[in-house]
């Protein structure tokens, strides 16, 4: 493995210099590879909230429709489920939430940041509206993660899944931009935007009576140093966590959850880091307690999502069809929803602080995560500075 890897890693991985993560990776390649010389509603589904139409913008205030649980004659049926995922708008979190919708078993709600974006994408998709509830929730910002669970507690609806899945990656970006509360927007989006809400959900989630309650986080190989793709430079690295400790604001304090300068991809592989590293935290301190189990998941390599929307176009061009013929990683939207799905629900996969995969046949593995991914030590650390950041501890 290491030799194939040594042969298909282009000479830029070779001259990256550990440790440091220079601009080379940014709007000027490809690949890693230097390309300078290329280029230079539903009302009635609301509680409260705001949205624009062009110039417009609106408020739209209105209750839940009450959520009664399934009984047949006081025998227990395995009521519908009711799934949470956020970033349901677009990629995997749409792809997931037709997958699950599809089979009648679950109500989805899809917290996302943006209402008719979502309301569109369901229907593209052809969600039936009886399956799926828009909630919105900006992970970017505190207060609406905070508003997102009130919401949802007024709703009634149990908690049964929570799906951590949104993310940003702003892998050309010069400066660091900041979350509403200050903080680095990758690091403070996908992975302290999901602690604060996750942490605040965990509680419903105990009170469901679900036989299978299950909170996922959505985890990367590219954050995983001892694979090939968390090789590629800049590598995910959270050092001694200063960085973080200091409030990743850019100002008195580096942007960068290591201390370093800024680099837009390696925010979002450390934000990555960080997600496999709190779904094992939680395990640790809640499995046993309260048998929710925690999981996180590789998905394969979804080359068409809008996670690359802030790339130069040539990238968005050429990565799909680098990860179908060469790397061979790539996975279409549909098969990546289906995966997660099955750890939404398959009852074969309810082993609790695993990070899943699947193999080339599709079948799903328990697969290993990189040194500082599981490092037990850092993740009791990054748990530990991220509950006082989002104002817990
Ligand atoms: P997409 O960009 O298609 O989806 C990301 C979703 O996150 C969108 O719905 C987006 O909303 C939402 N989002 C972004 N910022 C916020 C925010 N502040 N508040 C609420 N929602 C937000 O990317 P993918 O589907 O590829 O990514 C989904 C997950 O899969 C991520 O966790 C990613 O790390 C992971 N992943 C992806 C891989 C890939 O190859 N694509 C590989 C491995 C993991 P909006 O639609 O409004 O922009
Ligand atoms: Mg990577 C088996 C090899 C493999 C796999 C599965 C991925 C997945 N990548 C692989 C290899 C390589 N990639 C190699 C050899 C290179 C250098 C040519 C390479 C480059 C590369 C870039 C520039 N790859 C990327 C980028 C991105 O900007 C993507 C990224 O890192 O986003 C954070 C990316 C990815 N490669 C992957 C996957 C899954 C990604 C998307 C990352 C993610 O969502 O975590």
């Amino acid at each position: 493995m290491a030799l194939q890897a040594a042969a298909i890693l282009p000479s830029a991985l070779a001259i990256h210099k550990e440790g440091k993560n220079s601009a080379s990776f940014k709007d000027s390649n490809l690949f890693g590879i230097s390309i300078s010389d290329h280029v230079k509603a539903d009302k009635r589904e609301f509680i409260s909230r705001k949205f624009s139409i062009g110039a417009i913008r609106a408020e739209a205030v209105a209750t839940y429709p009450v959520f009664t649980p399934a009984t047949v004659q006081g025998k227990k049926t395995l009521r519908k489920g009711t799934v949470v995922i956020t970033g349901a708008s677009s990629g995997l979190g749409l792809a997931t939430a037709k997958a699950l919708a599809e089979t009648g078993k679950w109500h989805v709600i899809m917290a996302c940041r943006d209402f008719l974006k979502a309301e569109r994408a369901a229907k593209s998709v052809g969600m039936s509206k009886e399956n799926y509830t828009i909630m919105h929730l900006d992970l970017a910002s505190f207060d609406s993660a905070r508003q997102f669970v009130e919401n949802f507690k007024q709703s009634g609806r149990p908690l049964d899944v929570l799906v951590c899945n949104a993310a940003v990656y702003q892998p050309t970006a010069r400066e660091p931009s900041f979350t509403a509360d200050g903080f680095e927007l990758s690091v403070g989006t996908n992975h302290l935007g999901h602690f604060l809400l996750s942490r605040l959900l965990l509680d419903d989630m105990k009170q469901s009576d679900y036989p299978s309650k299950r909170l996922i986080i959505v985890g990367s190989i590219t954050g995983n140093t001892n694979t090939l793709a968390g090789n590629v430079p800049p590598k995910a690295n959270l050092g001694d966590l200063r960085g973080l400790q200091g409030g990743l604001n850019g100002l008195n304090t580096s942007s960068m959850i290591d201390g370093g300068d800024f680099d837009g991809a390696k925010a979002y592989k450390d934000s990555k880091v960080c997600n496999m590293l709190t779904m094992q935290e939680f395990h640790r301190r809640y499995h046993e307690e309260t048998g929710i189990t925690f999981a996180s998941l590789y998905p394969g390599c979804i080359a068409t999502t809008g996670l690359f929307r802030e790339h130069i176009p040539l990238f968005r061009l050429l990565f799909p069809p680098f990860q179908k013929f060469i790397t061979k990683g790539f996975v279409s939207e549909e098969e990546a929803g289906n995966r997660l799905a099955q750890v939404v629900s398959d009852p074969s996969l309810t082993k609790s602080g695993v990070y899943w995969s699947w193999n080339k046949d599709s079948a799903s593995f328990e697969n290993q995560l990189s040194q500082e991914a599981s490092n037990a030590d850092k993740a009791r650390k990054v748990w530990e500075i991220s509950e006082k950041l989002v104002g817990l501890a």
